[in-house]
């Protein structure tokens, strides 16, 4: 039976990288149109760079948690599909080998004139040159609002085909990821939602588990 997992903020969350909409969240310092819309990149490219900046030197710093490690182990036992929001690589340093990471990575470097990716460096720069094209156009490899999400065939396809789906540390408020439980259920999936506390999606599970992921995580797992 496969189960399809869906993580977000709350899973990096104890490794010291702070989540979105909580009180202290990341969009308390910057308004989301500044710096997460590809209008917000045209207006102002180097404000957005050095909020990625930051983030990524935040995410290099953080470690992967018992949360992380746990869906590795659950990887080693069962078919999943691990679809992350998150854009650091702590599922990957924690041990998962597949990652489907649906609004892009810190670690990627993308050219907005051809479309060619390539490693972000720790520090990007708006006058950056693109090594294939060399236009100066180079641009975090992140799914702004508005645009199209990441391997979206591939998520649809795990969510109607899984079991269970179980979404861990999410605020259920960004589409189309917020939907992919209900569509999951839709399909005969068990869905479980792992959290601190209630989500805006909380009636599309038939399950929940309340705590600190790298509590409830490892407890469901194990
Ligand atoms: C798109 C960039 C079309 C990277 C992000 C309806 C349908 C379709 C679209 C829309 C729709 N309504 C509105 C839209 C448009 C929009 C949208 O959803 N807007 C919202 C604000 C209403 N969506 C889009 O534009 C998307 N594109 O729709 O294209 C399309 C549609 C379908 C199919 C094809 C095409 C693009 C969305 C991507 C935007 N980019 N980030 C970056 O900077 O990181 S979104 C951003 O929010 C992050 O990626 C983040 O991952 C994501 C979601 O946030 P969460 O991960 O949930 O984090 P949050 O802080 O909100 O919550 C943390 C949770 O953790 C909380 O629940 C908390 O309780 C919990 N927690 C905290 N600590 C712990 C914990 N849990 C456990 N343990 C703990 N210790």
């Amino acid at each position: 039976m496969r189960i399809t997992v869906l993580t977000g903020a709350g899973i990096s969350a104890e490794s010291g990288i702070r989540t979105f909409r909580a009180s202290d969240g990341l969009w308390e310092n910057h308004r989301i149109e500044d710096v997460a819309t590809p209008e917000g990149f045209r207006r102002d490219p180097a404000l957005v760079h050095r909020f990625y900046n930051q983030r990524r030197a935040t995410a290099v710093r953080a470690q992967p948690n018992a949360a992380h490690r746990a869906l590795a182990r659950l990887a080693r036992h069962h078919d999943l599909t691990l679809i992350t929001q998150n854009v650091d690589d702590l599922h990957e340093r924690g041990g998962s080998t597949e990652v489907i990471h649906m609004h892009g990575s810190l670690l990627g470097a993308l050219c907005a004139a051809c479309g060619c990716r390539w490693p972000a460096p720790l520090v990007m720069r708006a006058q950056d040159l693109c090594p294939s094209c060399g236009a100066p156009e180079t641009r975090p490899d992140i799914v702004w609002f508005g645009e199209i999400p990441y391997h979206m065939e591939a998520i649809w396809a795990a969510v109607e085909n899984a079991g269970i789906f179980a979404a861990i540390g999410t605020s259920g408020l960004v589409y189309p990821a917020a939907g992919l439980a209900q569509h999951a259920r839709r399909n005969g999936a068990e869905t479980i939602e792992l959290n601190l506390v209630d989500s805006a999606v909380s009636r599309d599970f038939t399950q929940r588990r309340i705590g600190p992921a790298t509590t409830v995580v490892p407890e469901w797992v194990d």
